[in-house]
């Protein structure tokens, strides 16, 4: 049985984007309005450069499915480039500070950044998006919801938005151009953009993703490459432009004693039968992870992402023929992508959750994954109850 992957492929104005999933087991409906929501998603939030009035993201699958139900092989899909034309796009040689332009020409041996930005560039995340949403149709089977949101513009702050349900961020989420759920900041948030325009400027953020309904013991603390904070942090942390990563509480951490740091733990039998068991915290500043592992909890992370570097004002730079100093090439693009980011986020994490998912429950058919899931719910319920039953 292969294990749950994907590679992504292709060139910001090449012919397309690609992504391979492998390791779906056989049996899962794909939700195809799911999948092209997310991408629409993805395309859009305020401050959106002209890349996204050319295109149309949608994505066409070649593979895997049959009657748009998976068979287990791989699944190959491809988000079509409207604007495809890597061949006769300008050379550039003064790179952006903050883009992969310096090192990857450096790294290539050559003086043209468009060979390292085309691939760097953040149209690959159309295929990282498309990834997250395939495997969501396996998630939903089992009720698990992953909502990302922006909770930061600039200097601009969401509050109150701890404790909201599933539904209700989504909703809050999806009312405003900013994809933020603190209604009451949005308009603020589009005034940090609109005034970045002016000045010529750039404006990043942060983005928050929280996972609803997942069972206690997803990932494991046996080794380090299983733990799955330290998985989501490289998914998020591999974002385009991402610079940091943060879960539950995060840095906040370093300031508070453990007493008012650590989630104390009761238990309400009328919540036993939920993915929970029953065991409830007062808090949740672990972000629904301790020893790498989901506690029951909603699992919270963040990431930052820093401005987009490519200002239209440039930035001082040193052309790579000349060694002269000159300002920064200038290559049309986004004043503020952190409402794509969130969509990207939310996307990369549901891949991860879907891939500890499948380690732990695992099988080639739904129907077994399915068996295995119940399986372990009813055993986890029965804990304490029923004397040596460990692993029995
Ligand atoms: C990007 C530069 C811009 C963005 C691009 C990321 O591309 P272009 O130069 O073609 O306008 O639009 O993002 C996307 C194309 C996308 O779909 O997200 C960069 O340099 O990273």
């Amino acid at each position: 049985m292969t294990c749950l992957d994907y590679r992504t492929a292709g060139e910001s104005h090449g012919p397309s984007c690609m992504v391979i999933v492998e390791g779906m087991p056989a049996g899962v409906r794909l939700n195809m309005d799911v999948v092209n929501k997310e991408l629409r998603r993805r395309q859009g939030g305020y401050g959106r450069g002209a890349r996204q009035r050319i295109e149309k993201d949608t994505l066409d699958i070649q593979t895997g499915l049959r009657q748009s139900v998976t068979i287990g092989s791989p699944i190959v899909g491809s988000v079509v480039n409207k604007d495809h034309r890597i061949d006769t796009a300008p050379k550039v040689n003064r790179p952006r500070p903050g883009h992969a332009d310096l090192a990857g020409s450096v790294k290539w041996l050559t003086t043209d950044c468009r060979e390292t930005l085309e691939r760097a560039s953040a149209r690959e995340t159309a295929a990282r998006v498309a990834a997250g949403a395939i495997v969501r149709s396996l998630l939903a089977e089992f009720d698990i919801q992953i909502v990302g949101y922006v909770v930061q513009i600039g200097s601009v702050i969401a509050q109150n938005i701890d404790q909201m349900p599933a539904d209700q961020l989504i909703a809050a989420r999806n009312s405003n151009e900013v994809y933020c759920p603190d209604a009451s900041q949005s308009e603020a948030m589009i005034g940090a953009i609109r005034q970045a325009t002016k000045d010529k400027d750039t404006l990043g953020g942060i983005v928050e993703v929280c996972a609803f309904g997942l069972p206690i013991g997803l990932g494991s603390c046996w080794r380090w490459q299983d733990k799955l904070d330290g998985r989501l942090m490289q998914a998020v942390g591999s974002i385009q432009a991402f610079k940091g990563v943060e879960i539950g509480l995060g840095f906040g951490c370093a300031e508070r004693p453990g007493s008012q740091v650590h989630d104390e733990i009761d238990f309400d039998p009328s919540t036993r039968n939920t993915p929970g068991l029953g065991f409830v915290r007062r808090s949740n500043n672990a972000g629904g992870l301790e020893g790498g592992m989901t506690n029951g909890q909603p699992l919270v992370i963040r990431g930052v992402m820093k401005p987009i570097s490519t200002l239209l004002r440039g930035l001082d730079s040193v052309n790579l023929l000349s060694k002269a100093s000159e300002r920064s090439d200038y290559e049309r693009s986004d004043v503020c992508a952190v409402p794509a980011a969130s969509v990207v986020a939310e996307n990369v994490v549901a891949f991860e959750i879907a891939r500890v998912f499948l380690e732990k429950f695992s099988g080639d058919t739904l129907t077994e994954v399915r068996a295995a899931y119940d399986f372990f719910l009813k055993a986890a319920c029965r804990l304490g109850t029923d004397p040596g039953q460990a692993g029995s």
